[in-house]
């Protein structure tokens, strides 16, 4: 299969944490997902939530864990060019399934998605990107930016709740010799970092390694409801590593339950292959 991405795309990835790509994806991949984000709001998984407190405002919502309930998910997960994409970025073999899930910020929002990286929301450990797809046009103050490099800064940082008040769960710690430190204060300090961030056009995305910052920077407040479809996949050296309790809430009991344990490979039902070089 030829290649999709640029020897600078990949190199520019590992330097900088997050890339945009123009264009990768053609429309009917949007607008499918957009017919399962309104698929999944009519018949939503356990898992949906609205991170809004307050009622009867415009509110920004989740769902998560759905590429199996909806079929329009299922498909993208499958056959969209994803796998083979983050094949390229992350010079891998084999390309595992970890998590799906969209965000869906109506206009008028003014809940905002925490400074936070992937990382420290799942149970593995190991080489794993982020895709982040707009399925609308999205400017660059409408959307989430980028911390430029700080998936080198060889730190691990707490979860913050995506709730409105943006709570950090657990404290400091160290586990099997990995230590959780409070996530900084980008947002009070704002002059000490470089920021990515791009306007997209319909079938633009950006990829992240899964240890890249990323949240909301601008207070401005989208005039039109905007959604996204994320897509979380792993290279053939990620491993289960079930680490704080701070993660265990929701999806640590479905991977024990199926079986999975500590050190084992991704794969199976719950993380099935996704690209297999040959
Ligand atoms: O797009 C959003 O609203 C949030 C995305 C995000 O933070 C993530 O996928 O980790």
């Amino acid at each position: 299969m030829s290649k999709i991405l640029t020897n600078n795309e990949i190199n520019q990835f590992k330097k900088d944490g997050a890339i945009f790509l123009k264009g990768k994806f053609d429309i009917s991949w949007i607008k499918n997902l957009e017919k399962g984000i309104a698929r999944d709001i009519k018949n939503p998984s356990p898992r949906f939530k609205s991170h809004t407190i307050e009622k009867g405002v415009p509110a920004y919502l989740e769902d998560y864990w759905t590429w199996d309930l909806v079929p329009e998910f299922k498909d993208f997960v499958f056959n969209s060019p994803y796998a083979k994409i983050a094949s390229e970025l992350m010079s891998a073999k084999k390309i595992n399934l970890v998590m799906d899930n969209w965000f869906l910020r109506e206009g008028g929002s003014k809940s905002s998605t925490p400074f936070h990286h992937d990382v420290s929301y799942f149970d593995m450990d190991g080489t794993m990107c982020v895709l982040w797809l707009p399925l609308q046009p999205t400017g660059k103050d409408e959307g989430v930016v980028w911390v430029k490099g700080s998936h080198l800064w060889n730190k691990l940082f707490l979860r913050v709740l995506f709730k409105d008040g943006h709570k950090v769960e657990g404290n400091e710690c160290v586990i099997d010799g990995k230590k959780y430190e409070l996530p900084p204060d980008i947002l009070g300090n704002k002059d000490k970092y470089e920021f990515l961030q791009w306007d997209c056009e319909l079938g633009d995305c950006v990829i992240f390694d899964m240890r890249c910052l990323h949240g909301t920077l601008s207070s401005s407040i989208p005039e039109k409801t905007l959604s996204r479809y994320t897509l979380r996949v792993a290279k053939e050296d990620a491993k289960i590593s079930y680490v704080g309790d701070w993660t265990s809430y929701n999806y640590r009991k479905s991977m024990q339950d199926a079986g999975y344990k500590d050190g084992d490979p991704l794969g199976g039902k719950m993380f099935p292959v996704l690209y297999e070089s040959i």
